[in-house]
């Protein structure tokens, strides 16, 4: 039985790669955060009681941030695949902690990859990288695919590069099995809350619930190119049962700006929207409410403009060409962006009907702590 590591094992991708990995029969190790609150919502499902025999799943504290921590893991796991999945991954906020973003998401990974290599795991151990289209940043060339050059633009960014390069390097230097997975971004019903697609998705659940009154967006004007994680989390997998390692591209090749996403979005409940103004005066409101269970009147301004939102630097464009996995890896993904668009309508739809129906008989809403 294959043994896996998974750092970010709490995070949106490491709770859909957790049941892959279960699923094909892995026994799966994840590391996870010490937090004041539990923070294990997204793999609650797939605990399993440390004090019975043979259990296939386990959790382990620890932070990139700790290289004594990830070796003794490391040392006592001895797994035959790493997945780095664990990162400060908001672009945004990499802006307002740059140096604690460079140390988990840059040295982190070095972190793991020079116990590896001590622990004389080189040959052992294979090695996955969350490597980002946020690489590219602020590229010309569309779509970008393995060949396109790096530019990126914040922090994060940065700090990714670090983790890229030293993963080809350790690649290199030392003939670890590792690979840099460049994904474009990937959503689902589990994306953490502050990333714009989430957003927008609690938000449309909300306010056709009566729960919220305006969405505040930054840069509606961005373009990404958008997927679902469960398909992505696929391809990490198949990268390293590869005869060799190498980089690769993840993306649909299909780019949406933000503005036709929250349309897209609001669409998926009945409600047309449309936009008018410009800059930080644009706002979004309803032109059509056909579901008759959403009082929403015809003109209520629904989105408006924070400037907080805004980037210092900001990544306009992203389109991906992910033939080479295409082609070596045999993957394509299953999802669409309008069937990504349904599912996480549908599924904030029916977490805030229940919040709801909570409120209304007088019991505070399923996070509320007394
Ligand atoms: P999430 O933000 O959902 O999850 C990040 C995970 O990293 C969480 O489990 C988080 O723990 C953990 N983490 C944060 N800081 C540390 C730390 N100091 N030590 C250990 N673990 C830490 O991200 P995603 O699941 O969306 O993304 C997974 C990876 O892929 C990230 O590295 C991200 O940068 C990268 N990526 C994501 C893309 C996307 O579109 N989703 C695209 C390209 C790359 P906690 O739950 O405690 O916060
Ligand atoms: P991104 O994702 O920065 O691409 O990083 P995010 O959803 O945060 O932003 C996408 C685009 O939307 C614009 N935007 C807003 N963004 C947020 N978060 N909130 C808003 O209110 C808002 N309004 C407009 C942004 O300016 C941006 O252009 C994600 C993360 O998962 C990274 O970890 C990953 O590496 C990249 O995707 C690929």
């Amino acid at each position: 039985m294959k043994k896996a590591l998974i750092t970010g094992i709490t995070g949106q991708d490491g709770a859909y790669l957790a049941e892959l990995l279960l699923e094909k029969g892995y026994e799966v190790h994840g590391i996870k955060r010490r937090s004041s609150l539990f923070n294990t919502e997204r793999i609650d499902h797939l605990y399993q009681d440390p004090h019975e025999k043979n259990i296939k799943f386990k959790l382990h504290f620890g932070d990139l941030s700790d290289s004594m921590n990830l070796t003794r893991i490391i040392q006592e796991v001895q797994p035959d695949e790493i997945y780095n999945l664990g990162a400060m991954s908001h672009v945004k906020v990499s802006f307002d902690t740059p140096e604690y973003t460079a140390n988990v998401d840059g040295t982190g990974t070095l972190r793991l990859l020079e116990a590896v290599r001590l622990l004389g795991f080189s040959e052992k151990t294979r090695i996955y990288q969350a490597s980002t289209s946020e690489l590219y940043g602020k590229v010309a060339e569309t779509p970008q695919d393995e060949k396109t050059a790096f530019y990126p633009r914040s922090p994060y960014g940065v700090a990714k590069l670090y983790a890229y390069w030293i993963t080809v390097n350790y690649r290199e230097a030392y003939n670890i099995f590792a690979c840099n997975g460049i994904l474009f971004n990937h959503e689902s019903p589990r994306r953490g809350e502050t990333f714009v697609t989430r957003k927008i998705t609690r938000a449309v659940a909300r306010m056709a619930l009566g729960l919220q009154d305006c969405l505040y967006l930054g840069n509606l004007d961005a373009e990404r190119d958008w997927g679902h994680a469960r398909d992505y989390v696929q391809a990490m997998w198949l990268m390293l049962q590869q005869d060799e390692p190498d980089d690769y591209v993840l993306a649909t090749g299909i780019t949406t700006s933000v503005r036709e996403f929250a349309k897209m979005a609001f669409a998926e409940a009945g409600i047309e929207i449309g936009f008018s103004g410009k800059g930080t005066e644009e706002v979004g409101k309803v032109i059509v409410c056909e579901n008759p269970d959403f009082q929403l009147e015809i003109g209520k301004t629904l989105i408006r403009i924070d400037p907080d939102y805004h980037r210092p630097t900001e990544v306009d464009l992203l389109c991906g060409n992910a033939e080479k996995a295409k082609t070596k890896l045999g993957w394509k993904p299953e999802y669409d962006i309008k069937m990504l668009v349904k599912e996480m309508v549908l599924a904030d739809l029916e977490f805030f009907k229940k919040e709801k129906l909570l409120d209304a008989n007088g019991f505070k809403g399923l996070n509320y702590h007394e």
